[in-house]
């Protein structure tokens, strides 16, 4: 009678047990997932979510990375409280897409074009050589409409993938490629204007300047050697370092939160907080919020890239937090 009965309390607590681990798999694996959906203004969006909680959001309206949270839930990217997300106006905040020109550095307007486009998802892209493994993602594409060509006549295709690793981190790999079939280079500049969300302005640090030469966008683009060990921010600030090592760094030290920004092709930083006089002439710059932002913009500006028709460049940022 005694054996029956451990049998059948043993058979039960077993029973419990494969319950349990189906609904620790089943709500683990749910959480990593793909989700195409409505965004504001009923803007199409893209959710990443990873196992652990992590999270990314990218607008198909300019491939516009406008969320991207960590394990916690913490929200890692400035958003503007005033960004409009209206066409044609590009969304302030976030990680704008700039190309095919940074700045007014060419004949086109401010930041170009690629972050005011509606990009598609391309479900078949050419095979992506990626060292991510069970990373979440997205593949974006953006190719010139006949209205662009009369701005800037070049054929091109650039493919974007935005990927969120196990881990959290934020993967952006670009692919732009001249499809130009009579023979026709192009040159473009690029930045990924990365909008990171800190404590405040005054708790900012950035690293990995130390030595470099930049251009002062307050002084003409004057180009002056950077003597500091880390840039510290109590006004407007806005530089394009060159040169760059492949790792730098933004630290927050009152959340006791570093940005870690990993690029490759890339070999540009543009640093910028607007200050207290200049954000108040940004209208979709709430009242107050350049305290909350500081943008360390992964770039190629310094040398112009140049494709051959045919041509393929790549660019990779990689974004993480460390504590
Ligand atoms: O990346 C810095 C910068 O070029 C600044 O000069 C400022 O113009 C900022 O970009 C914002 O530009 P936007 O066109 O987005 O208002």
């Amino acid at each position: 009678m005694m054996r029956l009965r451990l049998l059948h309390e043993t058979t039960l607590v077993f029973c419990a047990l494969i319950i349990f681990s189906q609904i620790v798999e089943s709500s683990t694996t749910d959480k990593k997932s793909v989700q195409i959906t409505k965004g504001i203004n009923g803007l199409d969006k893209v959710i990443l979510s990873q196992t652990l909680g992590s999270s990314v959001e990218v607008y198909l309206y300019g491939a516009h990375v406008t969320s991207w949270k960590n394990e916690k839930g913490e929200e890692l990217i400035f958003v503007s409280s005033k960004a409009t997300f209206s066409p044609p106006k590009p969304i302030r905040g976030g990680i704008p897409v700039i190309f095919p020109q940074f700045s007014n550095l060419g004949s086109l307007k401010s930041h170009g074009f690629a972050r005011n486009r509606l990009w598609t998802i391309d479900n078949n892209p050419p095979p992506f050589t990626s060292n991510v493994t069970n990373g979440v993602f997205v593949d974006l594409l953006l190719k010139p409409t006949e209205e662009d060509l009369k701005i800037w006549p070049h054929k091109f295709e650039f493919r974007l993938r935005v990927t969120l690793t196990p881990g959290g981190d934020l993967v952006s790999a670009s692919r732009i490629r001249n499809t130009d079939a009579v023979g026709k280079p192009f040159t473009f500049t690029f930045a990924h204007h990365t909008y990171f969300s800190v404590s405040d302005i005054s708790e900012v640090e950035v690293r990995g300047m130390a030595k470099l030469d930049y251009l002062d966008n307050l002084q003409n683009r004057t180009r002056y050697t950077e003597h500091g060990n880390a840039i510290t921010f109590n006004s407007e600030f806005d530089r394009i370092y060159l040169n760059t090592p492949k790792k730098v760094a933004a630290l927050d030290h009152k959340r006791m939160r570093t940005y870690v920004i990993r690029k490759d092709g890339l070999p540009d930083a543009v640093v910028w907080n607007p200050g207290e006089t200049k954000a108040k002439t940004i209208v979709d710059l709430g009242e107050g919020e350049y305290k909350y932002m500081v943008c360390v913009e992964a770039a190629a500006i310094g040398k112009p890239v140049t494709l051959q028709p045919g041509q393929e460049w790549k660019g990779r940022l990689q974004l993480s937090t460390r504590h």
